[in-house]
C-alpha cells in the first residue's frame, strides 16, 4: 500500500481532514494528498519516495528553489543563538530597512508572523486611521482568515462550494462590501453610495487565490483615485505578489502606490513571517505610537528574519526577475502550445514567477469566468500530471509558482509530460 495512503488515514484520525490547511486535502481534485518527505531545488519527494517537479513552492516562498544552501545556512546560524526572544533585535531593523528601500510605498513597516496577521491588522489600521467601519473587498480575493475578510474569499472556501465560512456572525461582515474583481463601475457605485463610511479597499493587485487573475487596464488606477477622492485607504495585499512578480511587487510594475501594503511568503524565504507597512503618517496609528493595537510574541522571529534577509539579498542579483519571468513565460507558452496541438481549449497567463493555466479558450478576468472553465478536465489533468511526476496546485482556483531552479530541462520535462497528458485527454 502507498505510504501516502497510510499517512493520510493516520493523519485523518488526529488532524481534522488529515491536513493543517484545507486545500492540501485534495478535496477539489479527489484522491490522496502527497505527504512531503523532503525537497530540493525544483523538486520534492513524497512518502513513497516518488519525485515531483513542484509548481507550488510553498505557495510562493520557495522562489530560490527548495532548501537553497545560503538560506539554510542563515537559518542554522541564527538558530544556534536562540529561537525566539520576545525582545527586539538588530536583524529586525535590517529587514525593515530592506523592505522600505525596495517597496515604493513603505516608509515604516511592522513584522508579524503570517499573511493573515498582516491583512487582519492592515484592516484594523485602516479603520483606526480613518475612523470609518466599511471595507471593500473583491470576490475571489483571499486575504487570510480573519472574520471580516472571510466573505467570498477564493480557493480554500470555493473548494467546498462554500463561499463564506461558518462561524462568522453576520454582524462581523456587515461592514464588508464585496464587489466583482475588475468591476470598475461597481467600485465607483459603492463609493457614490457609501463614500463617507468606507475605511479602505483591500485587493490582491494580481489575484492568486482564484487561479491567477490580472487587473484589467484602469482597475487599480480607479481604486487609487476613488480612495483618494473619498478619504479611504488603499491596501495592496502583496502577500503572494510581493517579491514574486517583480523586485517591488505589483506596485513597482504598475506605479500605483497603495497606502498600506501587506507582505509575507517570499520575505520569510519559507519561514513563517508577515509584514504590513505604509507611510509614517499612517503607521503612527499603530501601538505604541497610536491607538491601533497589534502585538505578537513571535513577531520578528530571529530565525525567520535571518531566512528573509538572505532571501531578499539573493533576489537582488542582477537579472533575477528577468530570468524568472522568462522561465515562467516559457512554461506557460509551452503548456498552451501542447494543449492546442491536441485541440484542447486551454489558456495561460503569468506575471514574474507566478502563473495561471485555465481549461478555457481565453484567459479569465473574473472569478465567474474561472468557474466557467472546464474544471472537470482540470481534475483529470491534475492527476495525470501527478502520475507523470509533476505537482500543480490541487485546485483550479490556485495560481502556480516557478523558482529560479526550474531550469530549461525541468520546464522541458514538464511540457513533454503535459503533451502526453493532453494527447490522452484529447482521446477522451
Ligand atoms: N489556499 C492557500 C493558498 N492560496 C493554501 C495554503 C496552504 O495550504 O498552504
Amino acid at each position: 500500500m502507498s505510504r501516502n495512503v497510510e499517512l493520510f488515514a493516520r493523519a485523518s484520525r488526529s488532524i481534522p481532514g488529515g491536513v493543517n490547511s484545507p486545500v492540501r486535502a485534495f478535496r477539489s481534485v479527489g484522491g490522496t494528498p502527497r505527504f512531503v518527505a523532503r525537497a530540493l531545488g525544483p523538486y520534492f519527494w513524497d512518502a513513497d519516495d516518488k519525485r515531483y517537479i513542484d509548481y507550488i513552492g510553498s505557495w510562493g516562498p520557495a522562489i530560490l528553489g527548495h532548501a537553497h544552501p545560503e538560506v539554510v545556512r542563515a537559518v542554522q546560524e541564527a538558530a544556534v543563538h536562540g529561537l525566539s526572544y520576545g525582545a527586539p533585535t538588530e536583524a529586525e531593523i535590517i529587514i525593515a530597512e530592506m523592505l522600505i528601500e525596495r517597496m515604493p510605498s513603505i516608509e515604516q513597516v511592522r513584522l508579524v508572523s503570517s499573511g493573515t496577521e498582516a491583512t487582519m491588522t492592515a484592516i484594523r489600521l485602516a479603520r483606526g486611521a480613518t475612523g470609518r467601519n466599511k471595507i471593500i473587498k473583491f470576490e475571489g480575493c483571499y486575504h487570510g482568515h480573519a472574520d471580516s475578510l472571510l466573505v467570498k474569499a477564493g480557493s480554500g472556501l470555493l473548494t467546498f462550494g462554500n463561499p463564506t465560512s461558518a462561524g462568522v456572525p453576520p454582524e462581523f461582515v456587515a461592514h464588508t462590501i464585496v464587489l466583482d474583481y475588475n468591476d470598475i463601475e461597481g467600485v465607483r457605485a459603492a463609493f457614490a453610495e457609501h463614500g463617507k463610511e468606507i475605511a479602505c479597499i483591500i485587493v490582491e493587485p494580481v489575484a492568486g487565490n482564484m487561479n491567477l487573475i490580472k487587473p484589467i487596464p484602469g482597475f487599480l488606477e480607479v481604486l487609487r483615485s476613488e480612495c483618494t477622492a473619498h478619504g479611504a485607504l488603499l491596501i495592496f495585499d502583496e502577500v503572494m505578489t510581493g517579491f514574486r512578480v517583480g523586485p517591488q511587487g505589483v506596485q513597482g510594475l504598475t506605479g500605483i502606490k497603495p497606502d498600506i501594503t501587506t507582505l509575507a511568503k517570499v520575505i520569510g524565504g519559507g519561514m513563517p513571517i508577515g509584514a504590513f507597512g505604509g507611510s509614517k503618517e499612517v503607521m503612527a496609528n499603530i501601538a505604541p505610537l497610536g491607538g491601533v493595537y497589534q502585538a505578537g510574541t513571535l513577531s520578528g522571529n530571529p530565525v525567520a528574519v535571518a531566512a528573509g534577509i538572505t532571501t531578499l539579498k539573493l533576489l537582488a542579483a542582477p537579472g533575477f526577475y528577468e530570468d524568472l519571468s522568462a522561465r515562467t513565460r516559457k512554461l506557460v507558452d509551452g503548456l498552451v502550445a501542447a494543449a492546442h496541438k491536441h485541440g484542447i481549449a486551454f489558456s495561460g497567463d503569468c506575471v514574474g514567477g507566478m502563473f495561471g493555466v485555465y481549461f478555457s479558450n481565453t484567459v479569465p478576468t473574473t472569478l465567474a469566468e474561472v468557474s466557467a472553465s472546464n474544471i472537470d478536465m482540470f481534475k483529470v489533468f491534475f492527476h495525470a500530471m501527478l502520475d507523470e511526476g509533476v505537482y500543480f496546485a490541487p485546485s483550479a482556483y490556485e495560481a502556480g509558482f516557478v523558482s529560479a531552479t526550474h531550469d530549461d530541462s525541468v520546464i522541458a520535462a514538464t511540457i513533454e509530460a503535459a503533451d502526453r497528458v493532453f494527447a490522452k485527454l484529447a482521446k477522451g
